[in-house]
């Protein structure tokens, strides 16, 4: 074959992938997290290679630099600052998006040789509750289980898991499995998520009620001999304990019932389903992790899996699934700062010094350093004064977001490198532009522990290199340049290899010993393999027979009493604040955001409430509402939603300020952490809601850039020629000359004279700036009594189109922009099919089910990742025919 193999630089399934020699992008048939499949994520790959918005060169104060400068500059900012005020004064925050040789470089830099434990990563704000709950109950962070458990399973169980949208190409082999073999699933989620169009049973619990739950479960498997004695006595210990603590708290059916909110019918059947089936696996994800008890979540759902002797066999087991690339990677070389490097800890001596030998290292940190939370909160307060940000974008992504931007702007020193300008980059005083996906090699792992390469198969744009190289060079202009004198990858792999091997003797989990001999030639070549690879474990589950990483060899039980939510809701706010993902996007929209048919899905942020919650504020789809919480507001646009319970809310967490001004979503959420792992609680912010009117719409459509801080609502996405943006305001429209004012603004032009047809009457306007007989761009605003404005999709043409430039020419253009019809959301962004043309096929009955609408349409016919959105319309459908004929139907489906 020609072409390269490499994997997605997404999800943490870790899906291969094949670009061929025409630089085209398909899934890798051999590789074995995917045989070939992508979500429309993956497949969308090739349309974020463009360069155009690419960091090209390192940047100081806002000037280019070169790099000897920027690095002289940089190393000499940290040197000057540990000089000053200790190792500590300095931090690295990194990323599950690092490869693990970038990973392994930065953690050897700061843990052995400035001296610090000050490296912290934005798995914090993601796996660090599954990390504390491994080292708990195994002795070890250890994912027992592989992909082949998903097929082999009887019953699923996604806990917190929305992996229809989040993890699509495992949950697609999962409804293989369901379709083969009738393999049951069971979703945990306070909301109807997509991935309960699958599912048999949908537990929509309170929010955070997790440990009751799991708890309840212990009990009743206790209680109905569901308990594999012989597994707990020869493997365990703790159980007694644990289950006490579970009977005091959840003993009986009603008492979960209370503490989770659920209907008792639906907690026994789930218990008695989980009790009932031997192939029993648990997926769990953000929904337990990301939560002030979601240590104690991970171990009441492994106490589940530890009484039941399912663990590490065929088809059953808990399963963390990891959301990055290379989160699992940073896990093996200790990128958190309460690890140390290759599954050694702070808490052994004797780790400590092996470490140091192992490096040769001048100055080990010998204890934790600071985690995310308290990191940028040290930044805030001073006692941080020089940073380096990583492949993160914290300014968004971090819990209290708006005082990390405070923090950072205060900071003497902040050092950032990305591929791309983001709303960290910009209060950068170093910054380094970084080799992108397809322009570094290295390896990742996946959730499964399979160690997969990642290929060039393109040059880095400019000057751009990788961030390992970044970190050696750092280390090279600190003075300890030969401990860091790697001429590429493969040199840093196998020393990682090696120390992963180094006086292990089967003591720590991770060891790759085996690999640390690989020739360049090996290395280039390496297939896809599964950790532990020193001896015949290779490939296996774990922990079947026993043999975890404890003292005593034995797993723990871990009593896990229920605690409520670190915010209390009340009278000032009496809503909870979900957040999350959405099928199309990737966090903060770097890359995703940039791609026309990945925001086809969903354009704008919203803020999805109950059709009750909805009623109590008299508040309708796409009204704009004020969210508060203790920590920001935002205006956004209401979606009532009946997958959302009354007195929750949810928004997605992708929208940056540089896509709207409702952005980000994490200036409202807050911070209090979970106490072991320090992971703090993003889904369950404490908000209070008003309703705003809109006194007036506009859409603007012109060249990408961000509309920055503005009295209004606004959300962009790009189209071809440019960008679109949505507005909404709730403020009167100014005059029309101030009006005429802003447009020229918006429209890139201030003092220019834009055409324009105003109907101040009606308060209809219509501006568009014409140059040489092309349209540069337009802007058109309705008020109430001109609704509605006209929709974006038949106007993209007009962008950049040349016309005859004489009056009449000029006034037919606008005449065409005001009589643009409406349009309808994309489900189906592969091929193209919109929402309205798939409630029309089902609504005259030429499609019933997923496979005659794809047949019909062609909606979900290749990637399938709106296969469970089908559903959804269907069951949609099936819900309005049951009820009386409704004489609004065609009026709803028209908008
Ligand atoms: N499309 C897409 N896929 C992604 C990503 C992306 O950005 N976009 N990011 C990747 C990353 S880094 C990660 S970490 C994963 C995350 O993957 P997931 O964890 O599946 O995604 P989330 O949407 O963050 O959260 C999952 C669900 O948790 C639910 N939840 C909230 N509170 C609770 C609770 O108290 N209990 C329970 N049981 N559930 C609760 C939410 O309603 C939500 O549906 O996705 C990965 N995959
Ligand atoms: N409210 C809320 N907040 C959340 C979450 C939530 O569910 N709700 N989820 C949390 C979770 S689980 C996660 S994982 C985080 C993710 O949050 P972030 O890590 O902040 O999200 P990304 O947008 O993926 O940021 C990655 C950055 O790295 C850049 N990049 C990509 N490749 C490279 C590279 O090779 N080198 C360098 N130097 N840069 C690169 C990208 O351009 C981007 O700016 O968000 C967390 N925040
Ligand atoms: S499932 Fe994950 S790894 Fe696979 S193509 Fe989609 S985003 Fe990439
Ligand atoms: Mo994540």
């Amino acid at each position: 074959m020609s072409g390269t193999r490499t994997t997605c630089p997404y999800c943490g399934v870790g899906c291969g992938i094949r670009i061929g020699s025409d630089g085209a992008i398909a899934g890798d048939p051999d590789h074995p997290a995917n045989r070939g499949r992508l979500c429309v994520k993956g497949a969308a790959l090739g349309e974020t290679l463009g360069d155009d918005n690419r960091l090209l060169h390192p940047m100081m104060g806002g000037a280019r630099a070169s790099w000897d400068a920027a690095l002289d500059a940089a190393a000499a900012g940290l040197a000057e600052t540990i000089a000053a005020h200790g190792p500590d004064a300095v931090a690295f925050y990194v990323s599950g998006q690092f490869l693990t040789e970038d990973y392994y470089i930065a953690n050897k830099l700061m843990k052995g040789f400035i001296g610090s434990a000050n490296i912290d990563t934005n798995s914090r704000l993601c796996m660090a509750s599954t990390v504390a709950g491994h080292v708990r109950a195994f002795g070890a962070d250890v994912v027992p289980g592989i992909y082949e458990d998903w097929d082999e399973a009887d019953l699923a169980v996604l806990a917190g898991s929305n992996a229809a949208w989040c993890h699509p190409v495992l949950f697609q082999r999962l409804l293989a499995a369901r379709a083969t073999r009738g393999t049951r699933i069971v979703v945990i989620d306070p909301r109807r998520t997509a991935s309960c169009e699958a599912a048999d049973l949908h537990l929509p619990l309170a929010i955070g009620s997790d440990t009751a739950l799991f708890a309840g479960l212990l009990v009743h498997l206790a209680d109905r001999g569901a308990l594999d004695s012989a597994w707990i006595a020869a493997h365990s210990t703790g159980f007694e304990a644990a289950l006490a603590v579970a009977r005091r708290d959840a003993g009986s059916i009603a008492a979960v019932a209370e503490a989770t909110r659920l209907a008792p019918d639906l907690i026994l059947r789930f218990y008695t389903e989980f009790a009932g089936t031997e192939r029993s696996l648990t997926i769990f994800s953000q929904g337990i992790n990301q939560s002030a008890s979601g240590t104690d979540k991970v171990n009441a759902i492994l106490n589940c899996h530890l009484a039941t002797g399912r663990i590490g066999r065929p088809g059953m087991g808990p399963f963390s699934v990891t959301g990055q690339p290379n989160a699992m990677g940073g896990r093996e070389v200790g990128g958190l700062a309460t690890q140390l490097a290759a599954h050694m800890g702070f808490d052994q001596p004797e780790a400590i010094d092996r470490v140091r030998r192992f490096w040769q290292a001048p100055a080990v940190a010998t204890r934790p350093g600071l985690k995310a939370v308290d990191l940028f909160e040290a930044v805030h307060d001073g006692r941080i004064k020089a940073i380096w940000i990583a492949a993160t974008n914290p300014v968004v992504s971090m819990p209290r977001a708006g005082r990390v931007q405070d923090a950072l702007a205060r900071c003497p020193l902040v050092i950032v490198s990305d591929c791309w300008p983001t709303s960290t980059s910009g209060l950068a005083h170093i910054l380094l532009p970084a080799a992108g996906w397809g322009e570094k090699d290295g390896t990742v792992t996946n959730s499964e522990r399979r160690i997969s390469r990642q290929r060039a198969f393109r040059a880095p744009p400019g000057e751009a290199r990788p961030d390992w190289w970044m970190f050696a060079e750092m280390a090279r202009r600190l003075g300890w340049g030969d401990r860091f004198a790697y001429a590429k990858p493969a040199d840093i792999f196998r020393e990682h290899a090696a120390l992963s091997g180094f006086e292990n003797e089967g003591a720590r989990a991770f060891d790759i010993g085996g690999l640390a001999g690989l020739s360049d030639e090996d290395y280039d070549g390496l297939a896809p393999v599964r950790w532990p690879v020193a001896e015949a474990r290779a490939n296996a589950r774990l922990f079947a027979g026993g043999g975890f990483f404890t003292a005593d060899g034995r797993a723990r039980f871990v009593a896990t009493p229920p605690r409520p939510l670190a915010e209390g809701t009340g009278r000032a706010r009496p809503l909870r604040l979900n957040t999350g993902r959405i099928r199309d996007q990737w966090h903060t929209m770097t890359r995703s955001g940039s791609v026309p048919r990945l925001m086809a899905h969903q354009e704008e942020p919203f803020l999805e409430l109950s059709p009750s919650d909805a009623g109590k504020f008299d508040v309708g789809d796409g009204d704009l509402m004020r969210i508060e919480t203790a920590h920001g507001t935002a205006i956004l646009r209401a979606r009532a939603s009946s997958s959302v319970k009354p007195g929750e809310l949810f928004a997605p967490m992708h929208w940056s300020a540089d896509f709207s001004s409702a952005g980000p979503i994490g200036r409202l959420v807050g911070g209090a952490a979970d106490p072991i792992s320090g992971q703090p609680e993003l889904k369950a912010s404490a908000a209070r809601l008003a309703p705003l009117p809109t006194l007036w719409r506009g859409l603007l459509l012109g060249p990408a850039r961000p509309l920055g801080a503005q009295s209004f609502y606004w959300a962009r996405l790009p189209v071809a020629g440019g960008q679109a943006c949505t507005l909404r305001g709730w403020d009167p429209l100014p005059a029309a000359d101030d009006l005429r004012a802003l447009a020229a603004a918006l429209l890139g032009a201030p003092g220019v004279a834009l055409q324009d047809i105003c109907d101040t009457e009606r308060g209809s306007y219509r501006f568009a700036r014409i140059e040489q007989g092309r349209l540069v761009g337009c802007l058109l605003i309705a008020c109430q009594s001109a609704w509605p404005v006209p929709e974006r999709e038949s106007l993209v043409p007009l962008l950049g189109a040349e016309f005859d430039a004489a009056a009449r020419g000029r006034f037919a253009l606008m005449q065409r922009i005001a009589a643009a019809p409406t349009a309808s959301r994309k489900i189906c962004v592969c091929l193209s099919v919109s929402q309205a043309a798939i409630e029309g096929v089902i609504a005259d009955g030429r499609a019933a089910d997923p496979t005659e609408i794809g047949a019909v349409t062609g909606a979900g016919t290749s990637c399938g990742s709106c296969l469970p959105e089908l559903e959804a319309l269907l069951r949609e459908a099936r819900v309005q025919a049951a009820l009386r004929p409704n004489p609004l139907a065609p009026l709803r489906r028209a908008r």
